[in-house]
């Protein structure tokens, strides 16, 4: 294929492929979630989020309209929508059973429709693999799924939730979904799958029990590919976790996680997309009886195999605030970590604030800790609050101290060492804590500066496309230029059709110490600069990494 027979459309797609590559996590200069120079009334979170569920009266003077397989019906009957559904905002909805979106088939939802999940069915909503959900709602008129119990009376687990299924790589063979009564099931070999868009969504007292220890996420997300769209969503008083995700390439943006029973953000499988823009906050009254609450809970899978894909999704800018704000809030023991990373995840944390858990990051089991020596697992600028096991491992027989790792000069952690919630006093976190009305920003000139510092340093993001567009006939990875070089040189490749990309440098002992490139890219050449300011002289080396392609190339920095 030349650039000469290629026409203007495609050409105008493949830029636009480009530009959403390098354009996923938006450089900010702080950590955690918020802007501190924004009131919170000018957040993401205003208009659409909501931190009274219990109380909200919804859609009184509308018609209701049940969907699904209807009223008095037994628990958890099936029904196949097997056609291409809207449901509009002037009707409110009653979800009843398992209310299956089938293959090809689209169910739109028109901004500010209210859908209420009934309790006795176990109303769920699935979007089955190769079926699509349209919900692009905005932040004046959000989509609403809540129980259809009404104010006073409602309860984590009232009704199902959404589970998105598709058909992006996972490292099971035809898994069958968290849940295990849910037909059909998810994963596949297309990493820029879609199933659909999900903008401005709420959803709250989802995660009904299927069984005793089997209950459905507020959100589950199996397999869902890079093409589907999730941002602004919102999930309340799940009575499991309140995001999970199963597989999948998938990237987020503007999550909420507000009182979750399980834990706030929950991956396995492979998953390894990216989210930035992201805050949880617990209840102290609500937390799992029949296992451990965490912020973050990240398997490859159990046992912790080597299966590929790995789970290696990236959260940046994340505040996570646990139940405990002082020593007058009683916590239950069910509450545990801010973030448990075991089973060989590698998982990556960057740019947040985690607070208000008993315990802080523990790494669990050798391969989790391998990883996270090879910073396959990183953790960077994150400001840790802990009351004690601030970083700790568990199941580690390999030599490996995570405090030490955790401590690592210039990658910007602070808060290793043990602090009670008393120590919050002063910081400026008072209102963080506050349940129905929190405003989790940080005070300016107040308390701990290491708690609100800027210095962002997220993956480097200066990827270019060059070459306008032509797609070159085969992978290159060019030398660098210049080389040897101080402090910054120039990166140039060539990948022949779209793919899921990732260009790392490492040092003469394999750790990764940057991450230049990792999303998809449209077929093209690319040019990307490498800053090396921080880092010693030596040889390093840099790999390219599009699909089955992969090269390696040799630098000198010479400081
Ligand atoms: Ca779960
Ligand atoms: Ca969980
Ligand atoms: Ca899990
Ligand atoms: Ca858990």
């Amino acid at each position: 294929m030349t650039k000469a027979i290629l026409p203007l459309l495609v050409l105008l797609a493949l830029a636009a492929g480009a530009a959403e590559a390098q354009s996923f996590f938006t450089p900010v200069g702080y950590r955690g979630a918020f802007d501190p120079a924004q009131p919170m009334g000018s957040q993401w979170t205003a208009g659409w989020t909501n931190f009274s569920p219990q109380s909200t009266a919804y859609g009184a003077s509308r018609p209701q309209v049940v969907i699904g397989t209807g009223l008095g019906r037994p628990a958890r009957e099936s029904f196949f929508q097997n056609f291409n559904r809207r449901l509009d905002a002037d009707t409110v909805y009653v979800l009843t059973g398992l209310y299956y979106v089938d293959s090809t088939r689209t169910l739109t939802v028109e901004p500010g429709t209210v859908v209420l999940g009934d309790s006795a069915t176990q109303g769920t909503l699935i979007i089955r693999r190769g079926a699509f959900i349209n919900a692009a709602a905005t932040a004046g008129a959000p989509i609403v799924f809540a129980p259809l119990d009404p104010p006073g009376r409602r309860n984590p687990g009232d009704w199902g939730g959404i589970v998105l299924l598709g058909r992006a790589p996972v490292n099971k063979t035809e898994p069958v979904i968290e849940g295990g009564l849910i037909a059909g099931s998810y994963g596949g070999t297309n990493a820029l799958d879609s199933t659909g868009v999900m903008q401005y969504v709420r959803i709250e007292y989802p995660g009904t029990r299927f069984q005793l220890n089997n209950e459905v996420n507020g959100l589950t997300m199996g397999g869902v590919g890079s093409k589907t769209r999730i941002d602004h969503v919102q999930v309340s008083y799940s009575f499991d976790d309140s995001f999970e995700w199963f597989g999948g390439t998938v990237d987020a943006r503007y999550l909420v996680a507000l009182g979750g029973t399980d834990d706030d953000f929950d991956s396995d499988f492979g998953w390894s997309g990216r989210v930035q823009f992201a805050w949880a906050k617990k209840d102290p009254n609500f937390f799992d009886a029949a296992g451990q609450t965490n912020g973050w809970e990240s398997d490859n899978d159990d046992p912790p195999s080597l299966s590929n894909p790995r789970t290696s999704g990236t959260f940046s800018n994340v505040t996570l605030v646990g139940p405990q704000q002082d020593t007058s809030v009683a916590v239950n023991s069910r509450f545990e970590r801010a973030a448990l990373l075991r089973r060989n995840t590698r998982m990556s944390i960057h740019n947040s604030i985690l607070m208000g858990y008993p315990f802080g990051i523990e790494i669990r089991n050798d391969t989790t800790a391998a990883g996270a020596l090879a910073s396959y697992l990183q953790v960077r600028n994150v400001s840790l609050q802990a009351r004690t096991n601030v970083v700790t491992s568990s199941s580690v027989t390999i030599p490996f101290s995570a405090p030490t790792w955790f401590a690592t000069a210039g990658w910007g952690n602070t808060g290793g060492t043990p602090r009670r919630p008393v120590d919050l006093v002063g910081t400026g976190v008072a209102n963080w804590f506050d349940i129905a009305n929190p405003a989790p920003i940080p005070v300016s000139g107040q308390g701990e500066t290491a708690l609100f510092t800027t210095n962002y340093n997220n993956p480097q993001l200066s990827v270019r496309e060059i070459g306008e567009g032509a797609v070159p006939e085969g992978f290159l990875l060019q030398q660098n230029y210049p080389n040897p070089f101080n402090p910054t040189t120039l990166i140039r490749f060539s990948i022949p059709a779209d793919a899921r990309t990732t260009l790392a440098v490492y040092n003469l002992v394999g750790q990764r110490v940057a991450e230049l490139v990792n999303g998809e890219l449209a077929g093209g050449t690319y040019e990307v600069d490498f800053d090396a300011s921080n880092l010693p002289s030596g040889t390093y080396f840099y790999r390219l990494s599009a699909g089955a392609f992969s090269r390696t190339g040799k630098m000198m920095l010479v400081k």
